[in-house]
């Protein structure tokens, strides 16, 4: 399925104060808007149309965007983001999922979810439990999917902070995988690609139409996937990386 649309936001000057448990230093704000903004131009290039969000000072990671969403091609679920520095994000972010969608559904306390735990693989999502989404929110959303005609499963994280930070779907059955996830009997069945631990970021990469966007720096990363029957597009990421941020957590793509 190809994607027509994404949602980015520009970050704002206020980044650099947002949440992260990296030890990677702090973000320089006139890089990761250069960043950014190589970024849009990529997703672009990949034949989508960017709605782009104007930087909200108010909310240091609210660049993030997909934390506040789960999307389909037929339905929105807004997301309760499990920070408290971020639950407000949702707002602008319905705001703009309206001009394309008729069909909400919401996660509600005290249940608990990020985007960023949630990975769609053709019609079946995996949901993470992690500190950002608890077993009411991953319930909650299961409800709804199933009720949707989707199926999912709940799968508590051990070490990664979304579940998404260490996993990647690309379609055609091919599944990009580190750590805890390399040998996760969910994951059996996928035609794995396994990142090496010292690796372990660019296993947070997109498939968008033709392309496999992917950080740049990772030779072995790019060789698997490019093995793999990818095109590939490298971006800098040193400044989102700073932030736990990653490729995926850029854009809401749909
Ligand atoms: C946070 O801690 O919420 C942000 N600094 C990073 C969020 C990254 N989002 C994602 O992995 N989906």
């Amino acid at each position: 399925s190809r994607f027509q649309n994404v949602i980015v936001k520009a970050p704002a000057r206020s980044y650099v104060n947002g949440l992260t448990s990296s030890d990677l230093g702090k973000p320089d704000y006139e890089k990761v808007a250069e960043q950014h903004r190589a970024y849009v131009e990529a997703l672009k290039s990949c034949g989508v149309e960017a709605t782009e969000l104007p930087a909200d000072e108010q909310y240091p990671d609210s660049v993030f965007v997909e934390d506040p969403a789960v999307l389909t091609p037929e339905f929105v679920v807004i997301a309760n983001p499990g920070a408290e520095s971020r639950n407000g994000e949702k707002e602008a972010i319905e705001e703009a999922l309206k001009k394309f969608y008729d069909k909400f559904y919401y996660i509600e306390a005290p249940g608990y979810l990020d985007g960023g735990d949630v990975l769609q693989a053709d019609d079946r999502f995996y949901i993470g439990l992690s500190e950002r989404t608890n077993e009411e929110g991953a319930r909650q959303l299961k409800e709804i999917l199933e009720k949707e005609g989707y199926m999912a499963d709940i799968l508590p994280l051990k070490e990664f902070f979304h579940l998404k930070t260490g996993i990647a779907y690309l379609g055609n059955n091919n599944m990009v995988v580190a750590g805890e996830f390399i040998d996760h009997p969910a994951f059996a069945d996928y035609n794995r690609i396994v990142i090496n631990k010292e690796d372990e970021y660019s296993a947070n990469c997109i498939r968008v139409n033709d392309h496999v966007i992917i950080p740049a720096g990772y030779p072995e990363t790019k060789r698997k996937i490019e093995e793999a029957g990818y095109q590939t597009i490298e971006l800098d990421m040193s400044e989102v990386q700073k932030q736990d941020g990653g490729l995926s957590c850029l854009s809401l793509r749909f």
